[in-house]
């Protein structure tokens, strides 16, 4: 894996998959996980981003996701989204987001082929039945938590819930099956995946890498730093992806669009 400078991925006629992490919004003022250990609640996310911990303590869980809800809300995208969205405009079909990220911002930069494998903060559901997530922006902050009005119908009772995929929770399907279609798709194209703003630290997200490589991807990784899973790239750019997007991805200029 070697150390690039800074010339543009040569994406004409080429098919790219992107995933972003936490480090792609570090620019608009969003803490990462890395960072924000400790930082929500003095929990570990594992703890408050599990069944387990909404279990143990609602009420504590639906402060950390209603002051991420408001937080998100506050910031704005960056280049780094910005670029993501122009190279989007660029490639069409031949291009697909995967994210991490469930603060909404690529979707506010103009990106719309955009596949939440963790969620949205802006999505709610119930924890106890089947009902349709749907958007909620309110904040749960106080003693009443929200339920769901369908399990009380039927004489139950249930809690409403972030519509996110906790630690230990299954990803969607649905999303697994888009994004195996994607990279099996127009095989005799070049393809490149890159990965930006991740640690490489959660699975089945730093796994792709190695799906996109089975079908001879030429795989790059975009971070402030080396990601563990970084010896599977076979190029690995080093720095802000708000400033180094724009060049690698030919969108300087555009991407303010
Ligand atoms: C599952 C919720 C089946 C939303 C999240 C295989 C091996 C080992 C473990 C597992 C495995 N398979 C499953 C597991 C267990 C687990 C897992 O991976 N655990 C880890 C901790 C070892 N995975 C799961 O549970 C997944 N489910 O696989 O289901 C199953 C079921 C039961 C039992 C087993 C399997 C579900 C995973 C989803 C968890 N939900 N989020 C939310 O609250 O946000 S994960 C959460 O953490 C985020 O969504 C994100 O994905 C992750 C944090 O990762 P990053 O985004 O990469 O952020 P991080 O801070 O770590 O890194 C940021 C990077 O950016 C850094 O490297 C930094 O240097 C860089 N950076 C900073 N600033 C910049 C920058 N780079 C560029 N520019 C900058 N300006």
């Amino acid at each position: 894996m070697e150390v690039t400078s800074l010339e543009a991925l040569p994406l004409d006629g080429a098919r790219l998959l992107i995933l972003t992490g936490a480090g792609v919004s570090a620019e608009s003022g969003l803490a990462t996980f890395r960072d924000s250990n400790g930082l929500w609640e003095q929990h570990r996310v594992e703890d408050v981003a599990s069944p387990e911990g909404f279990e143990r303590d609602p009420h504590l869980v639906w402060k950390f996701y209603s002051l991420r809800r408001q937080q998100a809300t506050t910031v704005h995208p960056n280049a780094g989204h910005a670029a993501i969205a122009a190279v989007e405009r660029r490639l069409g079909d031949r291009f697909l987001l995967v994210t991490q990220n469930v603060d909404g911002l690529h979707q506010r930069a103009g990106s719309e082929r955009v596949i939440e494998i963790h969620g949205s903060l802006f999505r709610t559901k119930c924890s106890g039945c089947d009902l349709e997530p749907f958007d909620d922006t309110a904040s749960y902050l106080g003693r009443i938590l929200p339920t769901c009005d369908r399990c009380e119908a039927r004489g139950g009772s249930a809690l409403l819930r972030p519509d996110i995929v906790w630690f230990g929770e299954m990803l969607d399907p649905g999303h697994l099956r888009a994004i195996d279609a994607f990279i099996r798709a127009d095989p005799g194209r070049p393809f490149f995946f890159m990965a930006i703003g991740t640690s490489g630290a959660v699975w089945p997200a730093a796994g792709l890498v190695n799906h996109a490589r089975a079908v001879g991807a030429t795989a790059v990784l975009v971070n402030a730093e080396p990601a563990e899973n970084a010896s599977r790239f076979h190029r690995f750019v080093q720095g802000k992806s708000a400033e180094v997007l724009p060049a690698l991805l030919g969108v300087e200029g555009s991407a303010s669009r």
